[in-house]
C-alpha cells in the first residue's frame, strides 16, 4: 500500500517549532528552503548539506524545498533574468546532488500569499488566518489609493472598501498594511507602503498572457534540467486564486495547469496541489484535479478554508471547512497505488491555539494548529487504505 509521506515545513534554525517536535509529531520527511540565500543566488551544496545534516540529526529527512524563489526579474522577462534563470538551473541540479528532487515554487506577481488578518478568533478561541474583502478594499482603495483602482471595482464595492476603511484605527491601518505587504512567512518578499507601488508598476504591461509566457519561458529553460536529473518543479497555485491588486494571476484553476501542461508536457512540469489555495473557489473541483492532473503531483498542501457570498474567506478546522477532504484524500490514495508512488503531504496554516496561543510563531505555522491537522489527516487516510 502506498501511503502519503508525512511532512512538515521547516522554517530553518529560527523556526519557533524545533525539530525535535516535528519529529514528535511523527512525520518522516521535512519540507524547508535555504530562506537565508537571497533570491536568486545559486544554493551550494554546501550550504544545501548543512541544512539536510540538521535534518538527519533528529531522524528526518529534507526530501521537498519549499520554496526556490523565482526572482521577480524572471517573472517580468527584464533586467538580469537570463541570469537568474541559469542559476536556478544550478540550484536544480545541486539540490538533485544531495537527492532533493521535488522543488515547489510560484509564479505570483509581488506577493506571494495573502491575508488581512492574522489573528481571527473563532468560537473556541483558537486564532485563525482570515481573508477579509472590505478590508482588503480599504487596504487598496484609501491606504494605499493605488491608481486606477477606482476603475476596477464596482460602486458597491468602492463603498464598502470606504465604509472600513472610517472603521479603522489608525492601530489597524498600520497592522493591515503590514499584513498586507510586509511578507507573510515563506514570502522572500517584504515592501514599504512607499516602495510596494514602485513593484506594481513593474507589472504594468504585463498582462496574464504576458505573464503566462514568461513562465513557459522559464519552465522551458529549467524542466529540461529536472528532467535530466530526475526531479520536478511543483508549482503552487495563487492565494488567493484571483487577481489582485491589479496584478495578474495565472496559477488560479484547473484550465491553468492544464495550459501550462500543454505548453510544456516535461515530466517534470508537476503541480503542488493545495486544497487550500485552489479551495477558495467554488469552481475548482479538488479531487477531480487530483484524478486529472494526480500524475504530476508529487506534493499536496491538505488545509481547508471557508468562504463566505461576500468574498471574505478563513482557514477552517481540516474537516468544518468547503474543502471536501474525504474524497480529496481518497483521491490521493487512489492515484498512489496507480502511480506507486508515496506523495508528499503536509498540514498547513494550522490555527493558532493551547500553548501557542502565548508563544510567538510564523502565522499559519505555529505547533499544535498543525498537530491537530495532521492527527485528522492520519486518521482519514488510515480508515480509507483499509477499504482499498
Ligand atoms: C504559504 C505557502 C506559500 C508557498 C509558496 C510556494 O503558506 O503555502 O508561501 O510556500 O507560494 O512558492
Amino acid at each position: 500500500m502506498y501511503l502519503m509521506k508525512q511532512s512538515w515545513r521547516w522554517y530553518g534554525p529560527q523556526d519557533p517549532v524545533p525539530l525535535k517536535y516535528i519529529r514528535q509529531a511523527g512525520v518522516t520527511d521535512i519540507v524547508t528552503a535555504l530562506h537565508h540565500i537571497p533570491n536568486g543566488e545559486v544554493w551550494t551544496i554546501e550550504e544545501i548539506e548543512k541544512r539536510k545534516a540538521q535534518c538527519a540529526a533528529e531522524g528526518l529527512v529534507w526530501s521537498v524545498v519549499e520554496s526556490v524563489p523565482v526572482h521577480e526579474h524572471i517573472k517580468t522577462r527584464e533586467g538580469k533574468y537570463l541570469e537568474y534563470i541559469e542559476n536556478y538551473k544550478q540550484t536544480i541540479r545541486n539540490l538533485a546532488a544531495c537527492d532533493i528532487h521535488v522543488i515547489t515554487y510560484n509564479f505570483m506577481p509581488v506577493l506571494d500569499w495573502t491575508r488581512t488578518d492574522l489573528f481571527y478568533e473563532m468560537p473556541d478561541g483558537s486564532r485563525a488566518l482570515r481573508f477579509e474583502k472590505d478590508a482588503f478594499l480599504a487596504f487598496d482603495l484609501c491606504i494605499l489609493k493605488r491608481p486606477g483602482a477606482r476603475d476596477e471595482y464596482s460602486p458597491e464595492e468602492i463603498e464598502r472598501g470606504e465604509k472600513r476603511y472610517a472603521s479603522m484605527s489608525e492601530e489597524e491601518i498600520v497592522l493591515v498594511t503590514r499584513n498586507m505587504i510586509a511578507g507573510l512567512p515563506g514570502s522572500e518578499e517584504s515592501f514599504t507602503l512607499e516602495n510596494f507601488q514602485q513593484a506594481l508598476d513593474r507589472y504594468k504591461g504585463i498582462d496574464a498572457e504576458q505573464l503566462r509566457a514568461n513562465l513557459i519561458f522559464f519552465l522551458q529553460q529549467v524542466c529540461p534540467v529536472c528532467d535530466e536529473v530526475g526531479s520536478r518543479m511543483v508549482i503552487h497555485p495563487d492565494d488567493p486564486p484571483y487577481p489582485i491588486l491589479g496584478l495578474p494571476r495565472i496559477l488560479s484553476t484547473a484550465e491553468d495547469f492544464r495550459k501550462l501542461v500543454a505548453a510544456v508536457p516535461n515530466p517534470s512540469n508537476g503541480l503542488n496541489l493545495c486544497t487550500g489555495s485552489f479551495g477558495v473557489r467554488a469552481d475548482n473541483d479538488l479531487p477531480a484535479m487530483m484524478r486529472e492532473f494526480g500524475d504530476r503531483v508529487d506534493f499536496v498542501h491538505l488545509r481547508s478554508t471557508k468562504r463566505d457570498e461576500d468574498g471574505n474567506f478563513y482557514e477552517a478546522n481540516l474537516l468544518e471547512g468547503d474543502v471536501p477532504v474525504y474524497e480529496m484524500m481518497k483521491a490521493v490514495l487512489e492515484v498512489e497505488q496507480r502511480r506507486k508512488f508515496r506523495i508528499y503531504l503536509r498540514p498547513d496554516h494550522g490555527h493558532q491555539m493551547c500553548d501557542d496561543l502565548q508563544k510567538k510563531s510564523n502565522p499559519g505555522y505555529s505547533c499544535y494548529g498543525r498537530l491537530r491537522s495532521l492527527a485528522e489527516l492520519r486518521g482519514i487516510e488510515h480508515a480509507i487504505a483499509k477499504t482499498l
